[in-house]
């Protein structure tokens, strides 16, 4: 399904001229808005093909209909995301739950949607339909070696999907670790999981990265093999420059500070990107800027900082995506939350004066250093975004449109309400 671009402009053309009066007053507030606003027009955030339907929990599941029943529907919802607010051109695929039959219908159609392929994601934490041999105990850490070597097969096999369709990386989430005491060696899972890893890392094209992610507990409740940026850090500083250890919002210990992380990360050229979302307890994937938008912004400052001490593109350097799950919400909703959450946080440390802060810190001027942050904090730059969408052709408020035009009812009435989108 699609939505007419005269539908947008006729929405956008309704609140314009409250738009220029709030605008307006941002402009005359921030200095440089026109850098500003080219920022946040480059700046694209990956949809994961499976964040378009409702992820429920281990206890239930409660959908909400018009779910995406294919690949080719999956594209379509990003197309439609991406048509409301310009600001999400790329979907990441899951394999196996989106393997593509015929990959040049499949990349036209995406192209058709101004759509991009992200990384791709290998899968290794649940057994498939007709595998031979089980990952009940691990995939590349496991003691057997014809596990591993199904597991390290079925990662080259994901990038050659991923080289079929433009991708440029491989995301490898691993659930390897062990749930009780004594179950696990922890050096040899660590030696068998790097050896694994670097026959997965010799297929790897010449222009193409590896991101390892990593995550403190769950579904292994006493170790697991990857579980902190350090564990990652270890496995891509072994491999080599094209493995980058990939940041999760939420698959940290509570309180972690997460932005220490990032800058370390990005002092050592290893920090591949994020997958956003927020959580309160645990990994608990609920939309980004939900819980702690300070935090967010805050991250976002030392990436600020760390990319342009790197001469980085903001836009393509790093690799941008939401990993989400929507239990309560309408799936399309929550992506437009998210997406303008990341947006507000990253223009409001697009704000901040560097020199200012740096001179700050150097002074010990704890004082001004918080006001610094806290002011760009504070700011509302709501308007520079609207700003951004419009000048790109987006809408002004995409949720109220989504739901004005009544886009879900439109994808019920086309799919049905009691579809389940693969792999969820
Ligand atoms: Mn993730």
């Amino acid at each position: 399904m699609r939505i007419d671009q005269s539908v947008i402009n006729e929405h956008n053309q309704q609140y314009i001229s409250k738009h220029k009066e709030s605008y307006g007053y941002a402009a005359s507030q921030i200095n440089n808005t026109e850098a500003i606003l080219e920022k946040l027009i480059a700046f694209q955030i990956a949809i994961p093909s499976w964040a378009l339907g409702t992820g429920g929990t281990r206890f239930g599941r409660f959908s909400g209909g018009g779910e995406p029943r294919s690949l080719e529907e999956k594209i379509a919802d990003v197309g439609l995301l991406h048509a409301l607010n310009k600001s999400s051109g790329s979907i990441s695929l899951h394999i196996p739950w989106d393997i593509p039959t015929d990959y040049a219908s499949i990349k036209s159609l995406a192209s058709a949607y101004g759509i991009s392929f992200d990384a791709v994601n290998s899968n290794t934490f649940q057994d498939q339909p007709q595998q031979a041999l089980s990952y009940k105990f691990g995939s590349l850490q496991h003691v057997d070696k014809e596990v591993r070597k199904q597991a390290i097969e079925h990662n080259i096999e994901v990038i050659k999907h991923g080289v079929a369709l433009g991708s440029k990386a491989l995301s490898v989430w691993l659930s390897d670790g062990s749930c009780f005491p004594g179950q696990l060696n922890f050096s040899k899972a660590f030696k068998n999981t790097l050896e694994s890893l670097e026959e997965i890392y010799a297929a790897l094209p010449s222009d193409w990265k590896m991101y390892i992610e990593y995550k403190a507990f769950e579904p292994n409740f006493y170790s697991t093999t990857v579980g902190d940026w350090g564990q990652s850090y270890l496995f891509t500083s072994k491999l080599g420059d094209k493995a980058k250890t990939l940041v999760d919002l939420g698959h940290h210990l509570p309180n972690a500070n997460i932005e220490q992380i990032v800058s370390l990360l990005m002092m050592e050229n290893k920090l591949a990107g994020f997958h956003f979302n927020d959580s309160k307890y645990g990994d608990d994937d609920l939309t980004a800027g939900s819980i702690n938008p300070y935090q967010l912004f805050l991250i976002f400052n030392e990436l600020v900082q760390g990319m342009n001490d790197h001469n980085m593109s903001h836009a393509t350097d790093l690799s941008w995506m939401i990993d989400a799950s929507h239990n309560v919400k309408d799936p399309l909703e929550d992506l437009m939350q998210s997406v303008e959450a990341i947006k507000i946080a990253y223009a409001q440390a697009l704000l901040i004066d560097a020199e200012m802060l740096k001179s700050a810190q150097q002074k010990n001027d704890v004082a001004m250093a918080q006001e610094i942050l806290q002011n760009a904090f504070r700011t509302d730059v709501r308007p520079l975004l609207r700003e951004a969408r419009i000048r790109s052709g987006a809408s002004i408020n995409p949720i109220e449109l989504f739901r004005k035009a009544k886009l879900r009812d439109l994808l019920i009435s086309e799919r049905g309400t009691n579809t389940i989108a693969t792999g969820l």
